[in-house]
């Protein structure tokens, strides 16, 4: 373990929302730790390494990557967005990735996957990292692709690949919804932290949510890999529900996982939608 923390880790998307939150807490734990970006976050620090890569451009990704041990995958597009946006971005961008982590003999490589890549089965259903995937949007669509090719550059390669299936990070859960798939940036730290140093790792699709009473996640393989999330949201279950009154109700995104991600562009019949 300890071996890994004086590596090089390579932090892409590190002037992203989650890639903020979690810069400072990553960098105590790996010193080796580069941050990646188009543009270099604005506060950065004078101990932090920068290297700008647009991850649709494969010779600045392997410039990127070069030397790595680890890639942490956070790049690309956060939302849902237009074919192309996501074509580009997620697609393209996760394929350079992968490619330029094989190629640098990269050893290790935790992608950023999304509820959404599940987002339609139904808030009743409890499900596990081995459903079927269900995305709810183009979005949804492109991390279930990062995850098949995680597969398969850990199948074919070697590359021990982590996808975390993240619901949504930040210090507290932020409506209903979030309650159930609430992320302590601490607690994404230490999923991060079994992906780029747990011995057994090859090919794992892990949860990223923290410890939420309502969750609709089976965690546990997480836990068996030693994960010990600090987050309750249950903590938090007034501010949510004061900040959920103030929207309205969704007839459809209130019935699946995904939220508004699954209402909206949607015109079939909830009936028939989800598994
Ligand atoms: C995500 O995957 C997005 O990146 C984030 O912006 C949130 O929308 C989150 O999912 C969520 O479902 O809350």
């Amino acid at each position: 373990m300890t071996d890994t923390r004086s590596k090089r880790i390579v932090l892409t998307g590190a002037a992203g929302g989650i890639g903020t939150m979690i810069r400072p807490l990553l960098a105590p734990l790996y010193p080796g730790l580069v941050l990646s970006d188009r543009v270099a976050p604005p506060n950065l620090l004078a101990a932090e390494t920068f290297i700008a890569a647009d991850l649709t451009k494969p010779d600045e990704v392997a410039a990127a990557v070069e030397g790595a041990h680890g890639v942490i995958h956070l790049g690309g597009h956060s939302v849902e967005g237009s074919w192309d946006t996501i074509l580009q971005a997620n697609i393209i961008g996760c394929y350079n990735l992968f490619e330029a982590a094989r190629q640098a003999g990269v050893e290790r490589v935790i992608f950023a996957s999304s509820n959404h890549a599940v987002g339609f089965y139904p808030r009743k259903r409890r499900i596990g990292p081995d459903v079927t995937v269900r995305p709810d949007s183009r979005y949804g669509v492109s991390k279930a692709f990062g995850e098949a090719l995680g597969a398969l550059y850990a199948d074919k390669h070697g590359i021990a690949v982590t996808c975390l299936r993240i619901g949504n990070v930040g210090p507290r859960p932020i409506d209903v919804r979030r309650l159930s798939i609430w992320l302590l940036p601490q607690d994404l730290v230490q999923l991060i932290q079994i992906g780029l140093e747990h011995p057994e790792i090859r090919f794992e699709i892990l949860y990223g949510a923290s410890d939420n009473a309502a969750a609709w996640w089976d965690n546990a393989r997480a836990r068996t890999l030693g994960y010990r999330p600090v987050g309750r949201a249950e903590d938090h279950r007034a501010h949510a529900e004061a900040e959920q009154a103030k929207v309205g109700p969704d007839p459809v995104g209130d019935l699946f996982q995904g939220g508004t991600f699954c209402s909206a562009e949607f015109n079939n019949d909830v009936k028939h939608a989800g598994p």
